[in-house]
């Protein structure tokens, strides 16, 4: 799993500036899908949909928007503090607990972001069915000295910090990819079955590539992973390529111990694009539920099972990696946990990727985040976007009536709606529930009947998740 990575920023997804020659390679060997979305437009919550197989907003955690520590959330040293609270609970079933019964040797390498809580190992992917863990537990660090935003080194293994002098200044997509080419030449040893979840942390901020050890931006705190006003299309280039050839250094270790015939490997994007990404043909980025800021690369490869150099327009999303790993495995989410179905196993249609027996299964998938919805059905998309969200050049103040921001004439609306057919619209720009026509041109206009649709879908949705902008740390009640 990439961080932040945007749709574009593979050469095999038409970047154009450099080469990813190693994903692009991996795409040659099996299946690049087209619609590949991730669960959020950020971090915490896509790892959570990972881990839990489900829709995020059924856990407090995965309703935190993103999971970050702020100042009211308390003390993290004090066990009593909010702060300490937020987290997959530790006898929730996640994809590992899973595995790890199957008789698999599992790991996580990089990001965990799902329940911090560092000092007091509250939470943390051991507590959640890992059997390994080399990475941070925050939502970012820096990639040379492994801090976190409070310039407190975030660098664990297992459930103990590392210590302080262990890989310090080693650039972390570096660092993980040894960690993930050691695992696998040690499952080759002990012959046992493995699921790697290699999170890199690249291409996220800071903006330092892995000849950027001396730069200015490794100075310390505040200096080091809030300092936005650096960067540059070069800089994200050298993230971007440094990550992919890490992954070909982990292709390679398959290759080398033959285990990669039998491995399925499977690249995404937690989120989409940031300031540096390339998101091309979408617009937005991170944090936005517009196509730039779900739809990621996602690359599969599964030896004789799924075809090569193939592409597939199947609708998929994040948790279905869940459960497609885990029906290869023969195993499933565990019922108790919540439902088993948010995420489908993708093998039945990838299979047949690009082939004339190939059907594309229609998806319904939602999307909920600070106050913006969405819901793709087929190749529709409904979507309410919050005034200061919106960028979408159709909401443009008409140069014949004065602009009103809303709210300030006391009407109640709070964001404007949309529904766009991305067949033909994938830049989100032509509004098919015609609200402009019917405000300023034809008061009778309606929208479309599929527009009263989605919205009853997404509000039936809505009502299984947590309550919007709850107070999460509150309903943690599986702990
Ligand atoms: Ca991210």
């Amino acid at each position: 799993m990439g961080d932040d990575m945007g749709y574009a920023d593979l050469s095999c997804y038409g970047q154009r500036s450099y080469i990813t020659k190693n994903l692009d390679k991996l795409a040659k060997q099996g299946v690049l899908l087209t619609n590949h979305y991730s669960n959020s437009p950020v971090c915490s919550q896509t790892r959570v949909a990972f881990n839990t197989g489900r829709y995020q907003q059924r856990l407090p955690v995965g309703n935190m928007e993103p999971l970050f520590y702020s100042e009211d959330m308390g003390d993290p040293n004090n066990p009593d503090s909010p702060f300490n609270k937020i987290g997959i609970p530790g006898n929730y079933g996640t994809i590992a607990t899973r595995l790890t019964q199957a008789g698999y040797h599992t790991a996580l390498y990089g990001k965990w972001h799902c329940g911090y809580s560092g000092a007091l190992n509250t939470f943390g992917p051991i507590k959640n069915g890992y059997e390994e863990f080399y990475g941070f537990l925050s939502g970012g660090v820096h990639h040379f000295t492994h801090k976190d935003d409070y310039d407190k080194r975030d660098l664990w293994n297992g459930e103990s910090p590392v210590d302080a002098s262990e890989n310090f200044g080693t650039y972390d997509t570096d660092l993980l990819t040894d960690k993930a080419v050691e695992f696998i030449r040690a499952r080759k040893k002990d012959k046992t079955p493995f699921f790697l979840n290699l999170a890199y942390h690249s291409t996220h901020w800071p903006w330092l590539g892995p000849d950027d050890k001396d730069h200015p931006q490794n100075a310390p705190y505040p200096f080091a992973l809030e300092a936005f006003n650096y960067g540059a299309p070069d800089t994200y280039a050298k993230q971007v390529i440094s990550l992919d050839d890490g992954v070909g250094k982990v292709l390679k270790a398959l290759e080398a111990t033959g285990l990669a015939r039998n491995t399925i490997v499977v690249f995404v994007s937690d989120n989409g694009g940031e300031r540096y990404s390339n998101v091309w043909p979408f617009i937005g980025s991170k944090g936005h539920l517009y196509e730039g800021g779900i739809r990621v690369p996602g690359i599969v490869r599964w030896p004789g099972v799924f075809p090569r150099n193939k592409k597939s327009a199947q609708v998929s999303i994040t948790m279905d990696w869940t459960a497609t790993f885990l029906a290869a495995a023969g195993t499933s989410l565990d019922p108790a946990d919540g439902p088993i179905d948010d995420g489908i196993d993708l093998t039945p249609i990838l299979m047949q990727a690009g082939s004339k027996n190939e059907e594309l299964q229609s998806r319904t998938l939602f999307w909920r985040f600070k106050g913006q919805h969405a819901v793709r059905d087929g190749n529709l998309k409904y979507l309410l976007m919050p005034e200061s969200y919106v960028i979408n050049v159709t909401d443009m103040p008409d140069p014949r009536h004065p602009f009103t921001p809303a709210g300030a004439d006391g009407d109640d609306e709070i964001g404007t709606e949309y529904l766009f057919d991305l067949s033909k619209d994938q830049r989100e720009q032509a509004n098919q529930a015609n609200s402009y026509i019917k405000k300023w041109i034809d008061p009778s206009a309606e929208p479309p009947a599929a527009f009263a649709t989605l919205k009853e879908k997404f509000d039936e949705w809505n009502t299984e998740m947590l309550p919007e902008n709850s107070a999460a740390l509150k309903l943690n009640a599986r702990m």
